[in-house]
């Protein structure tokens, strides 16, 4: 596929061409017809030029249908003379966040220097794990009517080591909703490998589970101790990105996935853990934690088999009990976690909206 000027070679196939020239020269959007490019109107926006910077805006609709969190492939042609330090052809990419008013339901601010799970975890030793990596620093519920966002700041800058779809690599963030919080109604145990539970009058309804590959939404099975269901619709509605302005990894879901009732009713607990692509048995793509660190595994874990994996819980810097004593009391066992039940682990609380 060839540029408007007829020559230059497009990197990957476009729908539409922006051109843009200076002086007082109309905007112009084009449409590609399968072979050639056709004029399809002239855009109303504003062009700036000053020095080497050139700053064009437009209305959002130039993009087309697309909402929050889409990364659009773009590629800059510059034609005839120009003074810019600029590549002619250059690519790069629009990310597209939601331009709604969004309102903020929850905000969990969460101390920083708490990436050490019941109190002495510490991270694997491999050079892509850095400082600061599983240390959030907030997790927000926020809502624009027609998704619901899940943001999850970290401390440390988010790097794409192993190179996901989803802009980063090392962590997993699970978020669990319990729409009845007090009803003992939903799954007690979080997802499998987690290694902790929820109180007995407690249960999540609806849960997330973030990462750079295999990001889902998923549901209680059929019984509390049955494996949790993937709902395949809601997961391919779901939307994971990095937010570089605020350092944060966001998930999206349209709000008709979570059904009745309202947020503003809900509790939520949120989770960091490792992501694992090679997993133990049973455990949902979480990292292990050992006795000693390794290349790739957590260290300072007790000598035991149900110690959490969870690396850091959203909890304000005031919540009783503190993070280290929810992760550091359940009944230590050396025998295997199979059979196991909610009782056997670590009890998370879930924080209300309307506390
Ligand atoms: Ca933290
Ligand atoms: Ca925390």
């Amino acid at each position: 596929m060839v540029g408007l000027d007829g020559e230059s070679r497009l990197v990957s196939p476009a729908s539409r061409v922006i051109e843009f020239m200076t002086g007082n020269n109309p905007i112009t959007l084009y449409k590609s017809n399968g072979t050639a490019w056709e004029p399809e109107q002239a855009l109303d926006g504003e062009l700036a030029v000053d020095g080497e910077i050139v700053e064009l805006s437009l209305a959002k609709t130039v993009l087309g249908e697309v909402s929050a969190g889409v990364v659009v492939p773009a590629q800059v042609v510059i034609t005839g003379e120009q003074p810019f330090q600029f590549k002619s052809v250059a690519p790069l990419a629009i990310q597209y966040f939601s331009f709604e008013p969004v309102t903020s339901l929850l905000l969990i601010e969460d101390p920083e220097g708490d990436d050490i799970g019941l109190g002495t975890y510490t991270y694997p030793k491999d050079g892509v794990f850095k400082a600061g990596d599983f240390d959030l620093t907030a997790f927000e519920v926020s809502s624009d009517g027609a998704n619901l966002y899940f943001s999850f700041a970290l401390q440390s800058p988010i790097a794409n080591g192993w190179n996901s779809p989803s802009g980063f690599s090392v962590q997993t963030f699970d978020v669990y909703i319990d729409k009845d919080p007090g009803a003992a109604t939903g799954n007690r145990m979080l997802l499998p490998g987690r290694n902790a539970a929820f109180a007995a009058e407690n249960g999540w309804d609806i849960a997330l589970w973030v990462e750079g590959w295999t990001p889902q939404v998923v549901v209680p099975g059929d019984d509390p101790m049955a494996e949790p269901v993937k709902n395949t619709e809601a997961s391919s509605a779901m939307k994971v990105y990095v937010d570089v302005g605020k350092n944060a990894v966001i998930a999206s879901v349209p709000v008709e996935f979570f059904g009745e009732g309202s947020p503003s009713d809900w509790s939520f607990a949120a989770v960091v853990l490792g992501q694992e692509g090679y997993p133990a048995d049973g455990v949902w793509r979480v990292r292990d934690v050992s006795q000693n660190a390794e290349s790739y595994k957590f260290g300072g874990a007790p000598l035991d088999n149900n110690h959490t994996r969870i690396i850091d819980v959203a909890l304000p810097a005031d919540f009783s009990p503190d993070q280290v004593s929810v992760l550091g009391t359940y009944p230590s066992s050396a025998a295997p976690v199979d059979g196991k039940g909610p009782d056997d682990f670590a009890i998370i609380p879930l924080i209300a909206v309307n506390k």
